[in-house]
């Protein structure tokens, strides 16, 4: 019988990661419309990531759900992480029962493995299977670097906890010079693996990666010259492939509209991400600096159980100010009335606003956002930090202040424009990132035997 190639895709079912590698997916089956792709995800995930794309017309690509790990009757405690680590206890048996069930049934072999490059057991998989494992890594490439150095960094600096050489730079590491041991996430930080399923997770890939046939990346040549070359030097491939946004949605709300209403530079908007929202001392912080200074402002804001903190300043501010649940943010960010993006400094926030040449605040919380903020803020210059890392109502008025005054916003702009430019002739016909694409598709393509 004649081989078919098959790709099993297996996304981390938290913030944008699955939509980011089903957006991926929908690229591949538009230019491979022969291959099958099957995406394993939990239901409640697949739920919300197929409604938010439009994937009619693509036959060749299905879902399955897989179990999350929730206990049934569950209480959840209200902390983020919990439905996380319930999710990786469950792992990798739900993945591999669900393809298992699906191979038996259909008799359709899986040829390739395209994997969130956060679920390393992937690469164990793919070895029994004897097919190639591709790691789609959805944040910077430093943030992947420092994973896979994660035992050089604790014999270097020595760490046991947050406090301790915080200060310390990572000038052992390949352009790393400008990250501080403080500027490390969590999981980087822990070396207590067994009772932190996320830090065992990520310690595990760190180590694993390695063994990919290919690492994928919403990155660009040119943005990070010195880690990506070390990267090369490290893993089999390394194909960046970005920038590219992913799907924005409907603007149902008139944001684009809104905004054709306002001067040139003069709005913030503001999103923390898909998974976040400021504590309420910090919201209301925010939102007194944003009417003292009578900012005009676009706030995605998530999270209704909030929502009530700001309800008199939303009000008071109604002439001035627009709020939505969900914003099309790529779009807002590439329009000439947005000056500053006041932002949680997430891998795609950050793609986005430098492709839409907008200088950034940064507000980081966890992961690979305090290295984010490190260096658009020190080293490329394309936005600035807040005092202590949270928002006071001082401190964000003298952010908005620097980005928006002439001087500085024509600086960071001028510094965004250089990774622009890359980004933008990564992306022309025949350019690094679409000959990187076309890499990628040859791959999971190509059926070993
Ligand atoms: C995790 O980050 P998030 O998913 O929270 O944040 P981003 O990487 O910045 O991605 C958010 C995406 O959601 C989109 C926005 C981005 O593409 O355009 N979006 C939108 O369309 N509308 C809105 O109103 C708000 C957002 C993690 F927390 C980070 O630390 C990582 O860097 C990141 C990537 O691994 O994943």
């Amino acid at each position: 019988m004649e081989k078919k190639a098959h790709v099993a895709v297996f996304p981390f079912p938290f913030g944008s990661h699955p939509t980011a590698l089903l957006h991926l997916v929908q690229r591949l089956a538009a230019a491979a419309p022969a291959v099958q792709f099957s995406y394993f995800n939990t239901t409640n995930s697949n739920q919300k990531v197929f409604s938010k794309m439009n994937l009619n017309g693509y036959d060749n690509i299905r879902s399955y759900n897989i179990d999350d790990g929730v206990p049934e009757g569950h209480v959840f405690s209200g902390n983020p992480v919990e439905a996380i680590e319930l999710f990786i206890k469950a792992t990798p048996l739900n993945f591999r029962k669900r393809l298992e069930e699906l191979v038996e049934a259909t008799g359709l072999k899986v040829t390739c493995l395209l994997t969130d490059a956060f679920l390393g057991f992937s690469a164990d998989i793919a070895e029994e299977m004897g097919i190639p494992w591709v790691a789609f890594w959805t944040a910077g490439p430093t943030a992947l670097s420092l994973h896979m150095y994660f035992d050089l960094i604790h014999r270097n600096l020595g760490l046991t906890g947050r406090t301790q050489n915080s200060e310390q730079t990572l000038d052992f590491l390949p352009g790393m010079s400008a990250i501080r041991a403080s500027d490390l996430p969590e999981e980087l930080q822990s070396l207590d693996k067994p009772d932190r399923p996320f830090s065992y997770l990520l310690q595990t890939m760190g180590l694993v990666v390695r063994r990919s046939s290919t690492v994928v990346l919403n990155s660009f040549d040119g943005i990070d010259p010195l880690v990506t070359a070390d990267l090369k030097s490290k893993l089999k491939k390394v194909l960046n492939i970005g920038p590219f946004s992913l799907p924005p949605c409907q603007d149902q709300s008139g944001c684009l509209s809104w905004l054709d209403r306002h001067n040139a530079a003069s709005v913030a908007y503001i999103s923390f991400g898909s998974m976040l929202t400021p504590p309420p001392n910090e919201l209301a912080a925010l939102a007194e600096a944003l009417e003292e200074k009578k900012v005009p402002y676009l706030w995605s804001f998530r999270e209704d159980l909030k929502g009530h903190l700001l309800e008199g300043f939303f009000k008071r501010t109604s002439s001035r100010g627009k709020v939505v649940a969900w914003a099309p943010q790529s779009q807002i960010l590439a329009h000439s009335s947005v000056g500053v993006f006041i932002t949680h400094c997430g891998w795609n926030s950050m793609v986005e606003s430098i492709t839409g040449g907008v200088p950034m605040i940064c507000r980081p919380f966890f992961g690979d956002q305090m290295i984010n903020r490190r260096i658009l803020a020190d080293v490329w210059q394309i936005g600035i930090g807040l005092e202590g890392d949270v928002f006071a109502k001082a401190g964000t008025m003298n952010a908005l202040d620097i980005v928006l005054s002439k001087e500085n916003w024509n600086k960071m702009r001028e510094n965004i424009g250089v990774f622009k430019e890359s980004a933008t002739k990564a992306v022309a016909p025949n350019g690094s990132s679409t000959e990187n694409f076309k890499s990628f598709i040859d791959i999971v393509i190509n059926i070993s035997s």
